[in-house]
């Protein structure tokens, strides 16, 4: 993987994570005092630009899912990004994507994105920054699409998404309301929870994971069962037990940015146990 760069952040507390360039991508992350990644990577991922890596956290930008004109979840996972500030502090790191004529020749705007990642204790934190760096105004959709590593996803438990408004997928994009206290995971799902909650809870067995978001209005759960990971080539049979997306999204109402302006939304995840 030598033409595959990835940066490596360990905090004081012993807490570290890996970030692939290629697409700013968080490979791994192990909380302090623990000893297993708590996100999920395919064994069967692909890796490189143009390709997108099945687990960590992608980044979606500027398009979530086929909600547009661009290739499925937009360009931003596919593009090598650079490594700006990964000396200075421990557990720190920030990079950088900006346009070229290769962004243009896809979605004709200037823009300039960073993210920002930071790991420490039992937390890990992403945030990303858009800057508008055009002369006329630009509008995206976004996301962090982290797939947490779970003990067994069948069975898993989503708490606070109740009373929200969804759009199900795998229902023709019916939209529903969440009635449910917790939502259980037992089979496929694809749901776009709207105006949802900044704070999620999943719980695996004595495992739990505190999903915080801002600048994120929506929620997304996917897990895309046993027809899913046959049918895509860049999962091994059986993996939709080991791994739960949960992520924070911007779908329903794309973001408008004037020239000059800046939007930044973040994710952070806390691992423990009950
Ligand atoms: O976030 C959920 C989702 O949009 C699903 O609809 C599913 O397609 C998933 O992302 C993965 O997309 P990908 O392009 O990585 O196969």
């Amino acid at each position: 993987m030598d033409n595959h760069p990835f940066h490596e952040l360990v905090a004081s507390d012993g807490a570290r994570a890996i970030i692939a360039l290629d697409g700013a991508h968080v490979t791994s992350w192990i909380p302090a005092k623990e000893s297993e990644n708590r996100l999920f990577v395919s064994a069967r991922s692909t890796y490189g630009p143009g390709h997108a890596i099945r687990g960590g956290i992608p980044i979606i930008f500027p398009q979530f899912g086929a909600f547009g004109p661009l290739a499925q979840h937009g360009f931003a996972r596919r593009r090598r990004w650079m490594a700006l500030d990964t000396t200075t502090v421990a557990g720190h790191a920030t990079f950088g994507l900006h346009d070229d004529d290769e962004t243009r020749a896809l979605w004709p705007h200037a823009f300039e994105a960073t993210l920002q990642v930071k790991v420490g204790g039992p937390s890990l934190a992403v945030t990303l920054t858009v800057h508008n760096s055009g002369e006329s105004e630009l509008t995206f959709t976004a996301a962090f699409h982290p797939y947490f590593a779970v003990r067994q996803a069948f069975g898993a438990l989503v708490e606070g998404l109740s009373g929200c408004r969804y759009r199900d997928s795998l229902r023709d994009g019916g939209v529903f309301d969440e009635r449910d206290a917790q939502l259980t995971i037992s089979g496929p799902l694809d749901r776009i929870y709207y105006n949802a909650p900044d704070r999620v809870i999943v719980r695996d067995g004595d495992r739990v994971m505190t999903i915080e978001k801002s600048g994120f209005p929506e929620v997304v759960v996917w897990n895309p069962g046993a027809e899913g990971t046959r049918s895509r080539t860049d999962f091994l049979e059986g993996e939709e037990h080991a791994m739960l997306c949960v992520e924070a999204a911007l779908i329903e109402y794309p973001l408008l940015l004037a020239p000059g302006a800046s939007w930044t939304g973040a994710q952070r995840m806390t691992a423990s146990t009950q």
